[in-house]
């Protein structure tokens, strides 16, 4: 059986909540064809939350790999194009100063998933979606960097909106929708991967 290792994030900043860790849990052990969801929740952290996405790869050996945050006044779900070399923001253990992630690494890595194939599928069902070109200078984009820079396995991020009821109630979505939403987006992947 095939694997998908799909990552969230905890709340973070002045967010109580954070939908991408319901959706992680909710897609838990969730069966699309021959493959299986695996997921964990990562620390909104430079130093943790990129260590601890890589080393979920290193322990499940997913086929595929789909990371997930939430870009708080975004209107739809955003596959993101590419993770820049680039950090900086201030998380619960203090700034981190504007810098490189790695060193030695390439500026910009590109997501090896099917971004205009997977946009459209979503749209074709009335489920808003977007590419977006920039995942920004913070954690999840991190993650990214991390997990193309690291893997060669098929990996991308996905930001999503902020759920109703949270901070920011600008463009947000119930949590249901984002759930159905990320549920169809994995199966569209799912689908696509083994064609
Ligand atoms: N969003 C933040 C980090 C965690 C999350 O869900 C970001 O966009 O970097």
């Amino acid at each position: 059986m095939r694997k998908i290792l799909l990552t969230g994030f905890e709340p973070f900043g002045s967010f109580e909540s954070n939908p991408t860790q319901y959706i992680a849990k909710a897609l838990d052990k969730t069966q699309f064809g021959d493959a299986v969801v695996e997921s964990i929740v990562l620390p909104v952290e430079f130093d943790k939350g990129p260590a601890v996405a890589l080393k979920a790869v290193h322990d499940c050996k997913p086929d595929i790999v789909i990371a997930t945050g939430m870009a708080a006044g975004r209107d739809r779900i955003t596959p993101e194009r590419v993770a820049i070399n680039w950090g900086e923001g201030k998380t619960a253990l203090g700034f981190r100063e504007s810098g490189k992630l790695e060193q030695d690494g390439p500026d910009g890595l590109f997501s090896r998933l099917p971004l205009e194939e997977l946009v459209s599928q979503l749209e074709r069902e009335g489920i808003w979606a977007k590419i977006s070109n920039t995942a920004g200078t913070y954690v999840c984009n991190a993650v990214m960097y991390t997990l193309l820079h690291h893997t060669s396995i098929p990996a991308g991020f996905i930001h999503v909106p902020a759920m109703d009821g949270s901070e920011t109630s600008e463009s947000s979505w119930p949590l249901s929708d984002l759930q159905q939403g990320m549920h169809r987006l994995v199966h569209h992947l799912v689908t696509m991967l083994e064609q």
